[in-house]
């Protein structure tokens, strides 16, 4: 009956009837904030152990060389959802929270993709790539355009990042429970009279500052931020309950999709491990890691949590799950929480075997976790040493669901598909890396050029190795994964080589 009823449906073109199916698997992307590729216990992490993340990679493909293609968020997130280099377009570095959409609205993404192949498409968590097309941004009123006009059904997020303002809840674009008494005012340059500071009341901090690094102006919930804000009482957040939000939301996507009898895509843009870091109460001092470890314990939980769920609602054989982060790991970010100090007693290294961390353009930068689940389809415990960047998801999952991208459009995505499903391991072609100061490097066959920058070669502020050099780098990554000793001196014909193709492919 149930057979006559599927072929009767499909012969009727009624497919979408259907929730997911073997060629339209649900699609979540858990995607982490300035997580370290050595923060993971499956990646050799001691001190603070990552169970939920480790039975995924068990169960999955766990990947040891893939890419964020920036070492910063905003132009990673916009590779992941674009399919294309941030570098490309102006305006995509770290963006401050008043900032306005940066993705064009009548792009192909990845969002749209899924979109295109029938699913439910939703994001919760972290945005962080502007909102509007005016500025200022009225926060009072519905926002847009934003995560709908950028192919998202559904968003629940915050605006920026948890260390700047607005520091609110938005639901579908509007801030959420907006009392319209208590209008919300936003400036990065001049607090607003009356507003208690950070810089001027430190006493009411519970979470302290790091003075050289600002984050000194809006006070909420005891902990300084980066700008200046009034009003929007009821629509911020408790960082405390930050985790266990999202994941309701999250929850209550998927099930509406199930409701709906439609696969879904969820881009779970996890809040965990950024500044300032404080977890939830539950999490309090449970790891020797201080506040960061503490919140990788409960990014974990919330991996967890997902997980779980998929399991009792009997989706997770046919659910993609990829877990990455967006770029490298920071300690010292602009808090004094101690993370730092714990690290180095421990001798716990958020990078790994790898050098740098966030903004950098070391291997730390962009070289994060990335882990594969599809019980369906792809076998279980494997590694795997491919080249895979982020950028390629919108592609790889377009050749999955048959959508095609339409040809006169140029993007960057490509089609990796069998590597990403562990049926390869064929490399990608070459990856891109971004630092901070947009100062590129290429990373082909093992080997890794980076262009000469002026800048420092520390940031001191957050104590980390930018690579930044005047003189042309080449490494070995295959023999030096730690670039050590610079090549570029004993094979000028390769940096000439690496040269020339970074630079054909900037200007594509
Ligand atoms: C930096 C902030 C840092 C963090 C970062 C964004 C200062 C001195 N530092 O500018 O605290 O917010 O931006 O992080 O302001 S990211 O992961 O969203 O890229
Ligand atoms: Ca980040």
């Amino acid at each position: 009956m149930k057979k006559i009823f599927l072929s009767m449906a499909l012969l009727l073109g009624m497919h979408t009837v259907f929730a997911q199916t073997a060629n339209r698997p649900n699609v979540l992307i858990i995607y982490t904030d300035d997580l370290g590729y050595g923060d993971l216990s499956c990646n050799g992490a001691r001190i603070v152990p990552t169970p939920h993340i480790d039975r995924l990679a068990q169960n999955g493909i766990n990947f040891s060389n893939a890419h964020a293609t920036a070492s910063t968020c905003t132009p990673s997130r916009y590779s992941l959802l674009t399919g294309r280099y941030a570098w490309r377009k102006e305006g995509t570095n770290i963006l401050p929270g008043d900032a306005n959409l940066v993705i064009p609205t009548n792009i192909t993404t990845l969002p749209k993709v899924f979109q295109q192949a029938g699913y439910l498409t939703g994001v919760v968590g972290k945005w962080h790539l502007g909102l509007g097309n005016r500025s200022p941004v009225d926060w009072n009123r519905e926002v847009t355009p934003g995560p709908r006009e950028v192919g998202f059904n559904y968003s629940f997020i915050f605006p920026a990042t948890a260390d700047r303002v607005p520091t609110i809840f938005m639901e579908n674009q509007q801030a959420l429970g907006l009392e319209k008494n208590d209008p919300i005012a936003v400036d990065y340059r001049k607090a607003f009279p009356g507003e208690l500071t950070g810089k001027a009341h430190p006493e009411l901090l519970k979470q302290h500052n790091d003075p050289r690094q600002g984050h000194d102006g809006h006070i909420v919930n005891g902990i300084g931020r980066i700008g200046f804000m009034k009003g929007g009482r009821r629509s911020e957040w408790t960082d405390e309950e930050l985790g266990y939000v999202f994941s309701n939301k999250a929850l209550d996507f998927i099930d509406r999709s199930m409701k709906e009898k439609k696969p879904f895509f969820l881009y779970y843009a996890i809040h965990n491990i950024h500044v300032p870091r404080m977890p939830g109460t539950a999490f309090k001092g449970k790891s020797k890691l201080g506040y960061r470890g503490d919140v990788i314990l409960e990014m974990d939980h919330s991996v967890g949590v997902m997980m779980n769920a998929l399991k009792e609602r009997g989706l997770l054989r046919n659910t993609v799950v990829i877990f990455s982060s967006d770029n490298g790991p920071v300690l010292n970010d602009g808090y004094l929480d101690q993370s730092a100090e714990t690290a180095a007693a421990l001798d716990h290294r958020p990078g790994g075997i790898y050098r740098g961390g966030k903004y950098s353009a070391f291997e730390a930068g962009t070289r994060v976790p990335f882990i594969v689940q599809w019980p369906a389809r792809v076998a279980a415990g494997k590694r795997s040493a491919a080249l895979v960047s982020q950028v390629d998801l919108m592609a790889s999952f377009a050749s999955l669901l048959g959508v095609r991208l339409p040809a006169g459009e140029f993007t960057d995505s490509r089609d990796y598909l069998t590597t990403l499903l562990g049926k390869s391991s064929r490399d990608r072609n070459f990856i891109i890396e971004q630092p901070g100061n947009h100062a590129l490097s290429i990373v082909k066959d093992g080997w890794k050029y980076m262009t000469p920058s002026k800048g420092p070669a520390l940031m001191s502020a957050v104590n980390i190795e930018t690579g930044y050099s005047a003189q042309d780098q080449l490494y070995n990554l295959k023999k030096d994964p730690g670039e050590r000793v610079n090549l570029a001196g004993k094979y000028p014909q390769r940096v000439q080589e690496l040269k020339a193709l970074l630079k054909r492919t900037m200007e594509e």
